[in-house]
Formats: structure tokens, C-alpha cells, sequence
């Protein structure tokens, strides 16, 4: 297994609309994509983990909200098929490292997705979980969470994230 480089925000990479997954992509390959996204969740550490991030744009992305790695669900080509509610949450995004924002989103769903034997399931969940859905669903579609910000708020993590490539890029 390997860990994945995870794109920062503002690479422009994180804007790519992600390809559907087809019967032909099921191979060891997409099994070892899977596996490696995995564990450089986990190693982040975080709770979701979009294909867009680590530069790979199809369809996916894996999620564990437990506390002990013990849940780990992979979506591929999802759809969420219903939203309940509404809900606001503080949330973060490893592309974005030391930003935290509240962002409004559904608090119940209904989502349908391929497991990554290609098995259909569907999931009708809430909270947590419901609200990293909706965040990596977004990913895939080139969306970020700092997108239903103000203008303001978006420029202020803008900077503050440039510069802290800036110093991270000198310290080698
Ligand atoms: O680790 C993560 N935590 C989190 C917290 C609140 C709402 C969404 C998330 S997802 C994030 C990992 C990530 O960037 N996924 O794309
Ligand atoms: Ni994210």
C-alpha cells in the first residue's frame, strides 16, 4: 500500500469533474486505488477521502466515521437520490489543512452507490455521516466546501493557505 499525495487548495486540479466508474474499471488496479486512498485517509488522519484529491478523477471516494477505522465504505458513482432537513456543521477538508467552516447542508439523505466489488447498495443516513457524504460528492463534481462561503472568507483562506504552501515549499 502507499500513501497518496492529497492536492491543497488552490490547485486548480480539485476543480476536475470526475468520470463515471465503468464495468472495465473494476480491476486490481481501481482494488489497489481503493486500498491506497484507504490508508492515506487514515494516515491524515480523516474521515472521507475524495478520488479528486489525490489527483485521480473518477467517481469515488471512501469514508470511515468510526472511531477504530472499523466502518470503511466506499462509494462509487453515487447518487443521492433524497435530502431531509437541514443542518449546519463545522467542517474541515485535507485540502484545506488548519481551515474549519460551518457550512449548511441536508442532515438526512438517501444515497445510492456501488460498493468496490461494483454491488449496488443504498444508504439512508443522517448527520456525520450524511454531511462527509455530501462534502466528497461534492469533490467529485469540482465543488469545495470554502465554495458556499462569502467572497471575503474565501479570499482570507485563500492567502492564508498560499502562504503556507510559500513557507512549506522553502523549508523543503
Ligand atoms: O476529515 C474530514 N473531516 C470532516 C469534518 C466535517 C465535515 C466533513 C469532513 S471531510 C474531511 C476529510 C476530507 O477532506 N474529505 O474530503
Ligand atoms: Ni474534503
Amino acid at each position: 500500500m502507499a500513501i497518496l499525495e492529497i492536492l491543497e487548495y488552490p490547485d486548480p486540479r480539485l476543480r476536475t469533474k470526475a468520470k463515471e466508474i465503468t464495468e472495465a474499471d473494476f480491476t486490481p488496479a481501481l482494488q489497489t486505488q481503493i486500498d491506497n486512498m484507504f490508508e492515506t485517509m487514515y494516515e491524515a488522519p480523516g474521515i472521507g477521502l475524495a478520488a479528486t484529491q489525490v489527483d485521480f478523477h473518477k467517481r469515488l471516494f471512501v469514508i470511515d466515521v468510526s472511531e477504530d477505522k472499523s466502518e470503511p465504505l466506499v462509494f462509487i458513482n453515487p447518487e443521492i437520490v433524497e435530502k431531509r432537513g437541514q443542518e449546519v456543521m463545522e467542517e474541515g477538508c485535507l485540502s484545506f489543512p488548519g481551515v474549519y467552516a460551518k457550512v449548511e447542508r441536508a442532515n438526512e439523505i438517501v444515497v445510492k452507490a456501488l460498493d468496490r466489488n461494483g454491488e449496488a447498495f443504498e444508504l439512508d443516513t443522517g448527520d456525520l455521516l450524511a454531511v462527509c457524504i455530501q462534502h466528497e460528492l461534492d469533490h467529485i463534481n469540482g465543488k469545495v466546501f470554502v465554495d458556499y462561503l462569502s467572497p471575503l472568507k474565501q479570499r482570507r483562506i485563500r492567502a492564508m493557505l498560499e502562504k503556507q504552501q510559500k513557507k512549506k515549499l522553502k523549508a523543503g
